[in-house]
């Protein structure tokens, strides 16, 4: 390191810098003898593009020293995580701000049209046998959580990770994550005969969660993972923008320090591709990459078939999907058609899809169809990437994804923002790249199995439009009864689709009894919580390894069973079998994986009520608070059964 101010004159030669140059960042070129020859390169390029404005409240040398050093570590960390430095950063900013102040649309030449895919009826014999597909590729798969986002819709202070996706057993989003990978695992290596390995799961974090999910799972013991199989990849956050110029924004609190904010999602392919855990991947032999979401308690019971889908189709990119309101607040799924014979099935975000099809001869924009829903299925961004070819096109663009910015301007001469801005990408845009060639697909299942994120705080929730989904924890909680609800009364209506394939008309009789046996799940009833009004079915919960499967969990039902709408069960055995029972209160049935529970009879008690609680009640947890209810524990059948072997409960 240089010493003396003098030193630093001829350093400022020897970069090639002038005098004009260098005066115009005197306070810079007073403190350049407290770096080191890799942070005078550094300013060197901080000043060739047009960031002087960064050094123009220095101290003098002697002051804030240590500071002046920190701001180097910052660059230097700026520089090394994005793709091609901060000057690609900048540079690129600038070539979208100027689209942006043009208004030049980025679809510009496409025209959107609906494309079409593979849409999944939950319990027909494609869905089941795309299922058994995707439950024996799981063995082959990885999977990778996107959580570095803050949630600041949701505005709840923990991580969206840790929240209870369920209060009736308080089992958080990374919890249930994690016991489904592991519920899959088991199962596919059942059907593998026990040729298989763990599967890997990778976390994306970022500053604003890395360590509390770190803590969540060392203090759960990674909710029965191995910690080796588990990966957290931090992503970095980008440098803010002041101007349309590109000018990097100084935090308001530190002269210091160059303000930054979340890159998006779409940094999980760099990171992946960066850190060589997709080569890791590919050398053990995997072949698919399954990422998704931080907040939807549904989407592994979508995941086997779509999965299999992918399998059975060898889509190098399948993105899952659901009818989608219009104007919803997902992203949809649509083709696009280039005037010059491109063309491409991509995620068009919600924000655009309305004004690009008004641009392109749909003066109506993004309505709904005779159906009730807009004819482009919703994105729900879990994405299934066949690992090879994903592997060849990270190797061209090193994770590199399609960027875009959304300054928020002060007014109509677009010169000016209300506050900085960055760029961002999200990872569902990985297809934009590819080649003609790539067989890029989606599968569209019902909401009720697939998607129920958590999103909205409980006051925006309020104000949705009625007929569109809340998206709130209140919302989410409730979809997962529901669909466990469907699920069960399907899984048993479809043993009567069975018996009515035997053509005699004796047999028919003969296993009439046993076969319309099912599960009378009762209607739900309306019930409005947090000012959102909802469906309240009976709160059915189960863990992943009693039934991930339509088959599976079928294989678990038997008999006549009946569930009334006040009734709660939990199932956290794997093997609890369901036969003649009569639920009308609460039935708690834990047990270990080597003991075989039958459970019947008639169990009634005053069971577990939903009582409403204000969000803004503070005496109440904030993940309680949140969805506007709490459980009553008023009287349960507990049981659990910690010795293997065979038993029975019928009170
Ligand atoms: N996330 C990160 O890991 N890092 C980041 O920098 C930002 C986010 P949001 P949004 O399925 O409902 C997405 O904020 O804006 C993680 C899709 O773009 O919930 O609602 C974050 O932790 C949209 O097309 O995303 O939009 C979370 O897990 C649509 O599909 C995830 O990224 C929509 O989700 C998504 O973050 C949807």
């Amino acid at each position: 390191m240089a010493s003396t101010v003098d030193s630093a004159a001829e350093q400022l030669s020897k970069l090639g810098i002038d005098g004009a140059f260098a005066d115009s960042a005197p306070n810079l070129k007073k403190n350049l003898h407290l770096l080191s020859s890799e942070q005078v390169e550094l300013a060197k390029m901080l000043m060739e593009m047009g960031q002087s404005h960064l050094f123009e409240k220095w101290a003098a040398p002697g002051v804030d020293d240590n500071e002046k050093r920190a701001f180097f570590d910052q660059v230097a960390k700026l520089n090394s995580s994005y793709p091609g430095g901060l000057k690609s950063y900048i540079k690129t900013a600038r070539e979208l701000l100027a689209d942006s102040k043009a208004g030049k649309n980025p679809f510009d030449g496409f025209t959107p049209s609906v494309p079409t895919g593979e849409v999944l009826k939950f319990g027909d014999d494609t869905f089941i046998n795309y299922e058994q597909a995707g439950v024996k590729e799981a063995k082959n798969a990885a999977f990778v959580l996107v959580a570095g986002g803050l949630g600041e819709r949701l505005g709840y202070n923990g991580i969206k990770v840790a929240l209870p996706a369920e209060t009736t057993t308080g089992t958080c989003f990374l919890q249930n994550y994690i016991e489904c990978i592991l519920a899959l695992q088991e199962s596919s290596c059942r059907l593998a005969e026990g040729k298989c390995q763990e599967i890997p799961f990778a976390i994306m974090t970022s500053d604003d969660t890395h360590s509390r999910t770190q803590e969540l799972l060392e203090s759960n013991s990674y909710f029965g993972m191995k910690p080796t199989q588990v990966k957290l990849l931090k992503q970095e956050k980008v440098a803010c923008l002041d101007d349309n110029d590109a000018r990097l924004a100084m935090d308001p609190k530190n002269k210091y320090r160059i303000q930054t904010k979340p890159h998006g999602h779409g940094d999980v392919h760099a990171l992946l591709y960066s850190s060589g855990l997709l080569k890791e991947w590919h050398d053990a032999g995997l072949k698919w990459v399954l990422f998704f979401q931080d907040t939807n308690g549904l989407l592994f019971k979508a995941i086997p078939a779509s999965l299999g889908v992918s399998a059975t189709k060898q889509y190098h990119v399948n993105s899952l999907a659901v009818p989608r309101k219009a104007k919803e607040a997902i992203g949809g799924i649509t083709r696009l058609t280039h005037a010059d014979g491109r063309s491409m099935v991509i995620n068009v975000e919600y924000n655009q899809l309305d004004p690009l099809l008004r641009a392109t001869g749909f003066p109506d924009g993004d309505v709904n169809c005779e159906t009730g829903y807009s004819p482009f299925p919703g994105n729900i961004n879990q994405l299934i990437l066949e690992l090879g070819p994903y592997m060849e096109e990270l190797k061209k663009t090193g994770g590199a994804i399609k960027e875009f910015v959304n300054p928020k301007y002060k007014d109509a001469s677009k010169t000016s923002f209300k506050s900085s801005t960055r760029l961002e990408c999200m990872m569902q845009d990985y297809p934009k790249t590819l080649p003609p060639s790539a067989k890029v697909g989606f599968t569209v299942m019902d909401t009720w199995l697939a998607y129920a994120p958590v999103k909205n705080n409980p006051e925006d929730a309020a104000k949705v439009p009625k007929g569109n989904p809340y998206h709130s924890a209140t919302s989410g909680e409730m979809a997962i009864y529901c669909a466990n609800s469907l699920i069960l009364r399907k899984v048993t209506r479809v043993s009567l689709s069975y018996c009515k394939n035997y053509s005699s008309e004796l047999l028919w009789f003969l296993i009439l009894s046993t076969c319309q046996a099912g599960a009378q799940v009762d209607e739900p009833v309306q019930e409005v919580f947090n000012g959102q009004e909802v469906e309240v079915w009976p709160r059915l919960t189960w863990k992943p390894k009693w039934g991930l499967t339509f088959s599976e969990i079928k294989n678990k039902v038997s008999g006549s069973c009946s569930v009334s709408q006040k009734s709660t069960m939990v199932i956290e055995g794997h093997n609890v079998i369901l036969e003649d029972l009569s639920l009308n209160g609460a039935l708690i049935i834990d047990s270990v994986d080597d003991a075989e529970v039958r459970v019947g009879g008639k169990v009634q008690n005053k069971g577990w009520t939903l009582e409403p609680v204000d969000h803004k009640d503070t005496s109440v947890p904030e993940e309680i608070r949140i969805r506007g209810f709490k459980i009553n524990k008023l009287e349960q059948l507990e049981k659990s059964y910690s010795e293997p072997g065979k038993f029975s409960l019928k009170p």
